[in-house]
């Protein structure tokens, strides 16, 4: 390959979601040389992609959104409590040009290649453009939910109806109306699908195989008071995220005087096993069915969870009035708080309309796809349209899928067979200045996920700036450091409903078929790990390996 078709950068950077656009900023701001390479046609990573009906975020949105410009905080007037995926693709937009970073963006193209060159130091990262760059950093910000998951059922490709997943979702929408329509899965995504789908279509028929515990949302629409005190008091909410381990401060407004003649303001017990049956039934009337998540013991007690979980199948009965779905909806056999938090709108009011439906696919899994359906072992079903609301190959599919290839020509997704491997989620052994961002192994996906990827993109941003002013060629981790993380992120986990052997999720890769079973992402909380991250670079960046050229 001639020289003058290879384009030489600092930093290449694949993805332009949350991460990549602050990550493209932070570099620009250092006047580094960059690409940032989007397979979309659009920016907004996740908030591109996910644009079924219904899809939310499901944090508040004063707290889930960028820190890092106080500017952009004042001027951006949100609209509801948790933003819906246009507003936020909007934002997103917003940003790339209120900060000029579409300059540096190559849309509608995917990067294939990336590959380490230990003579030089340099990584040349290829695309299905042909476009061929010549980097000294390779920062992924592909996200941790990227890769679609499809299920491999047998005679997937048969039916001639139209197909949809829900993170794959047309750009131009899809016109569901008198459409009878199948969705297989009630994860988030279908969770928050299923009632706007309802009320287009026909005939709605949900494919669930495993039921969710999900709690009313409680979006409203922003009031123009709530936000103004907000934006007045942001320093100290980005203060307060800091000094939280989930990065959320559950931001109210302003705190009111207090009144000395009010009485006190009755709250929940601190743990269900503390309190009766009568005062736990008393409990939910008052605080509404999201009390079971307040327990302090349901997270760590399977008898206190048990309980949790008894109550809230008890509540479904009552509020569906009709056996079946009751039963089928009724998650058992694995505990409360196991999978991510779903919260959702009108979920199951969704069910208790005449034209949805819902099959258990627990002890009726599927057989096969047919021309016109869906055959399980016990009935056939017909529709028009199919929806695959079947998640992610999280964390890892993305990464895995290309082709990262480090010093001996080693290959990413070799080296992460049996599970990822990172040191602090930053960087793997052998792919040297290769980062990642919001990797396996740092808080990611449980926080806060845009509070910890700023600070993900701080470090990196800062940890470049470092190697450049002390003229050091190479970072990575060291094999001891990074085995001693790995084990740290496992024990981290130990003991939580999150791992409990009879759970199952994308967090420990079962939803995938083949994928081994291990939790991926590091569960002390987004401020220890902040503070972990700060004392590495205080000691020196302790745990890698820094080379001078
Ligand atoms: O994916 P999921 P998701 N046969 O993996 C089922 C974020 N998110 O897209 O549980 C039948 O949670 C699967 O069943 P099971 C959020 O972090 C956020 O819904 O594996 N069913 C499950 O029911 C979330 O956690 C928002 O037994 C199959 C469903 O498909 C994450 O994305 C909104 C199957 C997949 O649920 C993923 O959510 C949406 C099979 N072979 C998403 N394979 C916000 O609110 C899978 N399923 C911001």
């Amino acid at each position: 390959m001639s020289d003058s078709k290879i384009t030489k950068l600092d930093a290449v950077i694949v993805g332009t979601g949350m991460a990549g656009l602050y990550m493209i900023k932070r570099l620009n701001d250092r006047g580094l040389k960059i690409q940032a390479i989007e397979a979309g046609s659009g920016v907004g990573g996740a908030w591109y992609w996910n644009r079924y009906p219904g899809c939310r975020a499901d944090l508040p949105i004063i707290e889930y959104s960028y820190s890092f410009s106080k500017e952009l905080q004042q001027e951006w007037d949100w609209t509801e409590v948790m933003a819906n995926q246009p507003e936020i693709e909007k934002y997103l937009n917003h940003t790339a040009d209120r900060f000029d970073l579409r300059k540096d963006i190559k849309l509608n193209t995917k990067v294939t290649d990336a590959i380490y060159n230990e003579a030089t130091n340099l990584w040349t990262v290829t695309t299905d453009q042909g476009d061929i760059y010549e980097s000294k950093y390779c920062i992924m910000a592909t996200g941790c939910l990227n890769e679609p998951n499809y299920p491999g059922f047998k005679n997937a490709d048969s039916f001639t109806g139209d197909i949809y997943h829900t993170a794959q979702w047309p750009r131009d929408g899809v016109d569901l109306t008198g459409k009878r329509v199948a969705i297989i899965g009630c994860g988030s995504s279908g969770v928050q699908a299923i009632p706007q789908i309802a009320k287009q279509a026909k005939e709605l028929i949900a494919f669930q195989r495993s039921p969710v515990y999900t709690f009313p949302a409680k979006n409203a629409p922003m009031n123009p008071e709530f936000l103004a005190q907000a934006k007045a008091d942001y320093d100290d909410i980005r203060e307060q995220q800091r000094n939280n381990e989930m990065g959320i401060c559950n931001y109210r407004g302003p705190k009111k005087p207090k009144d000395p003649n009010a009485a006190p303001k009755a709250k929940p017990s601190k743990k269900i096993m503390g309190i009766t049956p009568e005062q736990r039934k008393q409990e939910i009337q008052d605080f509404g069915i999201n009390v079971l998540t307040l327990y302090a013991d349901t997270y760590y007690n399977p008898e206190a969870n048990e309980i949790a979980c008894e109550l809230y199948r008890d509540y479904l009965k009552e509020y569906l009035g009709d056996e079946q779905k009751a039963d089928a909806l009724s998650p058992r056999n694995y505990p409360l708080h196991c999978k991510r938090p779903v919260i959702d709108t009108e979920y199951y009011a969704a069910f208790k309309q005449d034209h949805v439906s819902i099959v258990d696919l627990r002890d009726n899994p599927v057989e096969e796809v047919t021309a016109s359906g869906l055959k399980t072992k016990n009935g056939e079903y017909e529709f028009d349209v199919l929806v695959y609301a079947t998640g992610f190959d999280a964390m890892t599919g993305t990464i895995k899928r290309l082709n990262i290839r480090g010093r001996d020509d080693v290959q990413l997704s070799d080296l992460w067979e049996a599970g990822p491997r990172m040191y602090m989620g930053l960087q793997s052994v052998g792919f040297p200045n290769f980062f990642t961002i919001t990797g396996p192994g740092s808080p990611s996906v449980v926080s806060n996920v845009l509070h910890s990827i700023e600070q993900h993109v701080e470090w990196i941003d800062n940890c470049i700036a470092h190697l450049i002013e002390n003229n050091v060629a190479t970072i990575e981790p060291e094999l001891a450091a990074q085995d001693a993380w790995v084990e740290h992120v496992n024990k981290a986990a130990e003991g939580t409903m999150m791992t409990a052997p009879t759970c199952n999720s994308w967090y420990l890769g079962t939803n995938v078929e083949g994928k081994p079973r291990g939790f991926m992402p590091y569960l002390a909380g987004t401020k220890t790990y902040r503070e972990e991250c700060d004392e590495v670079v205080s000691k020196d960046y302790e745990g890698f390996i820094l080379k001078t050229a």
